[in-house]
């Protein structure tokens, strides 16, 4: 029996993660898939189960004592995390700081930068115990850049990168290899969720252009982990071709 490595997907009941879930599964990895959809897991889990071993943990990554519970729960056969994808977080509304709510403010800092934190404060005694593992945070071109009325999702961005290179930083005495991927317009829920359920407004954000898919994430998270253990790829931005920054995007009209 091989000895398979462990991972643990935040956000993986959707988009990105369940994308990174799905390649991962046929890498030789073991998946620890979180998201508070326990439904949503479920499903992804059975879908997973013939090619890995999979466990579910169902947690909201603001709540930290639920996060460290969940956390701690794990058996012993899944407690030993090998690579830690921090993938969690949404952006909640699109407004003018003038005319911004609180409530999505407090959902996309306490979510995106304290959510990543608590899960990672859960982790990480293990892998500087055994002074090795992985952690790859996932960012946005809005840690990079700020756009009109991103304000706050920026804000939590630029977060995600600032503690991204304080994480590598501290964890370089154990040997723990921390990076993060800035990426663009990528198709998944997030547009919908950031319109509160509006889809045909999610929905007119990716028409006129190719935008990235899921798997395009999935495929530089496997390719980072898969690195010989003295490569560390520290940042990466990705953007779909049609898009040259934030707010540079070539639609076909
Ligand atoms: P999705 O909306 O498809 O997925 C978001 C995931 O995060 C879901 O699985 C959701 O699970 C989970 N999540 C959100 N909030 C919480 C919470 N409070 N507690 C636990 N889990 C949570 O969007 P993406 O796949 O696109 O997003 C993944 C990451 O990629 C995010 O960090 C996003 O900011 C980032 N990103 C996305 C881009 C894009 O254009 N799509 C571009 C750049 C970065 P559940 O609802 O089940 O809890
Ligand atoms: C998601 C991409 O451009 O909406 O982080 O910020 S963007």
């Amino acid at each position: 029996m091989k000895d398979l490595k462990t991972a643990l997907i935040t956000g993986a009941s959707s988009g990105i993660g369940a994308a990174t879930a799905r390649l991962l599964a046929q890498k030789d990895i073991q998946l620890i898939l979180c998201g508070r959809r326990q439904e949503r897991l479920h499903e992804l889990q059975q879908e997973l189960s013939s090619k890995t071993n999979v466990q579910t943990l169902v947690f909201d990554v603001r709540n930290r004592e639920e996060v460290l519970k969940s956390i701690q729960s794990l058996p012993e056969s899944f407690s030993k995390i090998d690579i830690l994808i921090n993938n969690a977080g949404n952006a909640h509304g699109l407004d003018p700081i003038q005319n911004g709510n609180w409530e999505d403010w407090d959902n996309m800092i306490d979510g995106n930068v304290k959510g990543l934190l608590y899960v990672s404060q859960a982790v990480i005694p293990g892998m500087t115990n055994r002074n090795s593992g992985q952690i790859i945070n996932i960012g946005s071109i809005a840690a990079k850049e700020v756009y009109t009325n991103g304000n706050v999702y920026c804000a939590s961005k630029h977060a995600v990168d600032a503690i991204t290179k304080g994480m590598r930083i501290d964890l370089n005495p154990h040997g723990i290899r921390v990076g993060a991927i800035h990426p663009g317009m990528v198709l998944t829920e997030f547009s919908e969720v950031r319109f509160k359920g509006d889809k045909s407004r999610a929905e007119n954000v990716y028409k006129g252009f190719d935008p990235l898919l899921a798997k395009d994430i999935a495929e530089i998270i496997d390719f980072m982990i898969s690195r010989p253990s003295h490569v560390t790829i520290g940042d990466i931005v990705v953007l779909p071709t049609a898009q040259a920054s934030s707010t540079v995007l070539h639609k076909k009209s």
